[in-house]
């Protein structure tokens, strides 16, 4: 495995290359402005702009049995759902006293958290103890949040489930070699010791006056977000082809902390989350987070197959903007050719997997009549099949446990040719296509422990980039960087490669 030892933050920093000439020929460098905002949050958090009054059907108000299987077949998941209470989504949270130093008794007082710096929006490391204790403090010298620890295999995860719809779409769950999840024994998220998109179950704290800018959950992952305590305000944005090539401008610009992004779409409204509330968001919604009170939130990410276009889309706004590989969804393309392979299998009846003859009792059966795939799906594969063939052959990261992968590809056409014509009414069946196989029982755990070269690969090139946690700045010596527009980015190397 690679020795990458960098925790998996959750989102990218987004103030990265700022540089503004003041008219009295004085140049600040970016170290110096770095992080004052020139617009006012107050504003935007009360103007009447982002009123929800004005944007009919930015988002549906549910209640948990509306949100099953047989809705996003019919729907698929497009726009923000909020759910008032849990009743009925099958979610699991502790009770509401459940504090921060609970979270630190359940994850371990030496867990290293990634710290956001809510003026920079840069993350920074904390110890859980460390963060307890400024958590406690009555007086804050700074702005701090977390919203990238991840906790699974943590004695918390006994306190929290994620709702059942989820449980029944997320990829992790239908179509990851389950083998390779139950090899997880690592709890923190260091990429290098990653078995599976270790993305499942987050825990947020926020104190009052934090705020997370515009950004893209990365590979365009939905997203439950459940408020156990205290409030947060949304600002959302739909993901349509306009917005999401301004906001990739607006990354690329470097003008973050000069210019709110929700200024410059048609279409942005405000949403206030009160404790007990949830919120799903679904593929490519760009948003923006403020806490009014101290919080503690439960949530979680997941790929599925109702947003399959979209997800793809975001990892090539991803990819434009440069994001680096630790900002991404972990073994995202690992992850596509994982789909292809388990939609060939449960369709075809054919295993592209190399642990197949091991595994004979997951072999499935083709269905003996015709199972009708949604348009969400069948489109989805289409884009799927595209967007592998685009990448250049470093990029295409076929899993060493997928045997032949032109054969894959070819079995996929074939399955996509049978199901042109698939009727999508006839589709809507509340049964999902891909079932989340049953856990191993400890037999085939160990009949299936597989060697070391079958497990998950950072590709070299990516563990390097996702180790050095330094922000990028101008050499002030190669061509490039003396120009005024230099446009040096967090985490890349810069022009001249130093
Ligand atoms: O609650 C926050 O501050 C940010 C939540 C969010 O959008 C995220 O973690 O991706
Ligand atoms: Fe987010």
């Amino acid at each position: 495995m690679a020795d990458d030892t960098t925790p998996l933050p959750r989102r990218r920093q987004l103030r990265e290359r700022t540089r503004k000439l003041y008219t009295d020929d004085f140049t600040y460098g970016d170290e110096e402005i770095e992080g004052k905002r020139t617009f006012q949050l107050d504003e935007k958090i009360e103007c009447e702009r982002y009123d929800l009054k004005h944007f009919a059907g930015l988002f549906r108000e549910m209640t948990g049995p509306e949100l099953n299987l047989a809705y996003l077949q019919k729907y698929g998941l497009s726009i923000p759902l909020l759910f008032r209470d849990c009743a009925g989504l099958g979610i699991r949270v502790p009770s509401s006293n459940f504090s921060v130093n609970d979270v630190r008794t359940c994850v371990g007082s030496k867990r290293v958290l990634e710290v956001m710096d809510v003026d920079t929006q840069k993350n920074e490391e904390m110890t859980m103890k460390d963060w307890q204790k400024y958590y406690e403090e009555p007086e804050k010298e700074r702005l701090l949040n977390v919203i990238s620890l991840e906790f699974s295999h943590t004695k918390l995860e006994n306190y929290v489930q994620s709702p059942t719809i989820v449980r029944q779409i997320d990829w992790v769950d239908t179509v990851w070699p389950r083998h390779l999840i139950e090899a997880q024994t690592e709890s923190t998220n260091i990429l290098g010791d990653m078995m599976y998109p270790k993305v499942k179950l987050y825990c947020l704290m926020s104190v009052k006056g934090c705020y997370t800018d515009y950004h893209v959950d990365f590979g365009g992952t939905s997203v439950w977000y459940h408020i156990l305590r205290g409030r947060k305000i949304f600002w959302l944005i739909p993901p349509t082809e306009k917005n999401l090539a301004a906001y990739q401008e607006w990354v690329l610009s470097g003008k973050q902390s000069d210019v709110f992004f929700g200024d410059m779409v048609d279409r942005c409204g405000r949403i206030c989350l009160n404790a007990g509330m949830t919120l799903f968001i679904p593929t490519g919604w760009i948003h923006a987070v403020y806490t009014p009170d101290d919080s503690l939130v439960f949530g979680g990410n997941f790929l599925h197959s109702f947003g399959i276009e979209k997800q793809l889309k975001v990892a090539q706004v991803e990819e434009h903007t440069k994001v680096p590989q630790k900002f991404r969804y972990p073994f995202f393309t690992e992850m596509l050719w994982y789909v292809l392979e388990r939609y060939v299998h449960v369709l075809l009846g054919r295993s592209h997997l190399d642990i197949a003859e091991n595994q004979r009792q997951h072999i499935v059966t083709p269905p003996q009549t015709h199972q009708h795939l949604t348009p969400f799906e069948l489109h989805g594969l289409k884009s799927i099949v595209m967007y592998l063939h685009s990448l250049p052959s470093t990029k295409k990261n076929v899993p060493e446990l997928i045997r032949d992968p032109v054969a894959l590809i070819h079995d996929v056409r074939g399955l996509v040719e049978q199901h042109r014509h698939d009727n999508p009414d006839a589709a809507v069946t509340g049964r999902p296509i891909l079932p989340a196989p049953p856990p191993l029982t400890i037999a085939e755990r160990e009949r299936l422990r597989l060697p070391k070269k079958y497990y998950p690969k950072i590709p070299k090139s990516e563990v390097k980039s996702s180790v050095p946690r330094r922000r990028r700045t101008r050499c002030k010596r190669c061509e490039a960087c003396t120009r005024q527009d230099c446009v040096s980015q967090t985490n890349v190397a810069c022009h001249c490669g130093m």
